[in-house]
């Protein structure tokens, strides 16, 4: 059988190569990847919100943000770019939490997260119910460094990593759908490794 480069290392350190998507090589080292520069953060002017199509908007600090219980999942996250990188253990408070906080309406089928410096990433909100989904503020059992997304990312399990927005300030649920910036710049709006959803042209 026809097997590429990429997917010979897969086998070589041991890993099974379904688990690398067609078109991605794996990287034992985790890229920084992001558009415009590293924001300054005052932790204590923080805050995370939600708001949009729930029955109780939602504001926390640093400290109440801190305080959530938290979960640890590892996973695989797939860089549009072509890098894949297996088994990120990340540690954050589980979309699950925060929903049951704000209550989503019926009409919220949308999630538009927002990030420092007007970044946003859109995905159908059911893609935050999926395993996984965090507001992540551990990486590898160490708290992000300012480049990954200190002090909270977002983390879409299964995607194409650019939904998983660095630096989370916010999540805004709707009934309509809304393209992100990368996805104004035509990358798919789903954003599936293994279907190759990188563009929507
Ligand atoms: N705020 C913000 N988040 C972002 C981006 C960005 O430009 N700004 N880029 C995305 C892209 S394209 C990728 S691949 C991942 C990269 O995360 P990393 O630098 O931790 O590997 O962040 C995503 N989240
Ligand atoms: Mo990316």
């Amino acid at each position: 059988m026809f097997r590429s480069k990429a997917e010979k290392k897969v086998l070589e350190l041991g890993y099974d190569p379904a688990r690398l998507p067609a078109g991605q090589y794996l990287t034992e080292k985790w890229p920084v990847l992001h558009a415009g520069s590293i924001p300054h953060i005052d932790l204590d002017r923080w805050d995370f919100k939600v708001w949009g199509e729930v029955d109780s908007p939602l504001t926390l600090t640093w400290k109440e943000l801190s305080a959530l219980p938290t979960v640890e999942v590892t996973q695989d996250i797939h860089c549009v770019t072509r890098w894949s990188r297996f088994d990120a253990t990340f540690t954050g408070v589980p979309w699950s939490t925060i929903r049951e906080l704000v209550g989503p309406r019926p009409s919220a089928r949308f999630a538009i997260a927002h990030a420092e410096q007007d970044y946003t990433a859109n995905v159908p909100a059911s893609f935050l119910d999926l395993e996984g989904a965090m507001l992540a503020t551990h990486a590898d059992g160490e708290p992000l460094t300012l480049e990954h997304g200190w002090p909270m990312r977002l983390i879409v399990p299964g995607k194409y990593f650019w939904k998983s927005a660095k630096w989370l300030r916010g999540i805004e649920l709707s009934a309509t759908d809304r393209p992100g910036f990368w996805e104004r710049y035509g990358y798919h709006n789903d954003a599936d490794p293994f279907k190759e959803q990188r563009y929507s042209f």
